[in-house]
């Protein structure tokens, strides 16, 4: 299978700006980049199926170059509905760092082909009279407007700012061009206007063809992105998103796109995915697609050792075998819950009504003698039940289950820093 038809079927191309890009991709040796604004401080799981391409292009002997738009961030990429509110520069500035150390992270892996740029470092210094004779000379109005982008923001408005970015996103790739012998620019399917316009800046100025081809954006059956949970975007940041919330949104995905999935997220080959996608159709019930996809994913993002504690946690608590976790592993299975502290050893219905896990003393018995209580996995069916440390994971953890569902975290001893 050559790459092209290899990014065909894994459902990776959506646009080609010219035929001819065809043989290109499949001989190797081009120099291509992506690109990605500061406005958020960290990528989310619909960002990272762009942003693999860049390694799937690497790893078939072409040259990356992951642009984080320093400049292109201050102004706004401009979105169909409304004008994006300005962001100060310190916020800026923070973004750009967490999002740098990221690419480089995830997708460069201390490749030293791959080469990260700030395009901050070649717009800062042009000037308005230089910037309006480079290059928006090049650029005819009714070109602008005949923009996709730009036709849907009409009506609400756009102002000035918002208008000129694709002639930022173009001057990029001139530049990139000239310093690099960048030739590609790949991208999510709503970056076409702005890649086109820099596919003809280039002609203009060079009179050299330069390519792009852009991805269809990631959706669940419904036509919906992909990659909103309840508690909002799967971000790549574990401090937002846990390796273990990872681990539960991948495994609940939709029964009907998981094999989509797996060839747009993973780097596994045809004849995997179809002897996946096989023994997915015979035995759903395995949930094996699912599986492979969590496995692949977290491990590639956050490192084996963080999917086997999503994967630890996710078995522990669906068996009830609380025991098996760490303390790590306990709080990041329930880290939105508060954690509430108790300081000495109690009696299991002093310790449920003293901790607000039941309201009185009657309704904390009636739970304990109906077998609605496990502390750690373990039945606690006698009111005389005395709970010290001694069934604590670590000393310090609880994980007290009421009835089936409802979980509550107590610890002894105090804040953190005191254990
Ligand atoms: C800027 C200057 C360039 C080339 C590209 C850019 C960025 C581009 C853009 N891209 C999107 C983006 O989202 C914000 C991420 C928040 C942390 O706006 N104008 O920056 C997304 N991109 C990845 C894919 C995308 C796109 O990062 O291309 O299609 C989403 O999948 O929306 O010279």
């Amino acid at each position: 299978m050559t790459l092209y038809e290899e990014l065909k079927w894994r459902g990776l191309v959506k646009d080609i700006s010219s035929p001819e890009l065809v043989d290109k991709l499949n001989k190797g040796g081009l120099t291509f980049y992506i690109g990605t604004d500061p406005t958020a401080d960290s990528l989310h799981i619909g960002h990272f199926s762009s942003f693999l391409i860049a390694r799937r292009l690497k790893e078939a002997g072409h040259h990356p170059i992951l642009l984080v738009g320093g400049a292109t961030g201050l102004i706004g990429d401009p979105r169909p509905t409304s004008e994006r509110p300005m962001i100060s520069k310190e916020e800026l500035n923070h973004n750009f760092l967490c999002l740098k150390e990221q690419a480089e992270r995830i997708f460069a892996r201390g490749d030293k082909d791959f080469r990260v740029v700030n395009n901050f470092d070649w717009i800062k210094d042009i000037n308005v009279i230089d910037f309006l004779r480079d290059y928006g000379k090049y650029f005819n109005i009714n070109y602008m407007l005949d923009k996709d982008i730009v036709r849907r923001r009409l009506d609400s408005g756009i102002t000035y700012a918002e208008f000129s970015y694709m002639i930022l996103q173009a001057l990029d790739y001139l530049h990139l061009n000239r310093e690099f012998g960048c030739t590609l620019q790949v991208a999510g399917q709503d970056q076409w206007g702005n890649i086109t316009a820099g596919i003809d800046l280039i002609r203009k100025k060079t009179g050299e063809e330069a390519y792009a081809f852009t991805m269809p954006l990631l959706t669940k059956s419904d036509g919906t992105k992909f990659g909103k949970s309840e508690g909002g975007a799967i971000w790549l940041d574990k401090e937002k998103t846990t390796p273990y919330e990872m681990y539960q949104f991948l495994i609940n995905a939709e029964d009907s796109k998981v094999i989509d999935y797996l060839k747009f997220l993973t780097f596994l080959s045809k004849e995997e995915i179809e002897k996946i996608e096989k023994e997915h159709l015979e035995c759903p019930e395995k949930r094996l697609a699912h599986k492979t996809l969590a496995r692949e994913v977290i491990t590639f993002i956050h490192g084996e050792e963080a999917y086997k504690e999503a994967l630890n946690i996710s078995e522990s608590l669906f068996s009830g075998d609380i025991k098996k976790l760490t303390g790590k592993e306990i709080e990041m299975a329930f880290k939105g819950l508060d954690k509430i502290t108790i300081n000495e050893d109690m009696n299991i219905v002093d310790l449920l009504v003293n901790t607000g896990i039941c309201s009185s003393k009657r309704e904390a018995r009636e739970f304990v003698s109906n077998n609605s209580i496990t502390i750690n996995g373990e039945k606690i069916n006698n009111i005389e039940s005395i709970i010290d440390s001694s069934i604590a994971i670590e000393d310090k953890y609880l994980v007290v289950r009421r009835g089936k569902k409802k979980y509550f975290i107590v610890c002894f001893g105090g804040s953190d820093e005191e254990k």
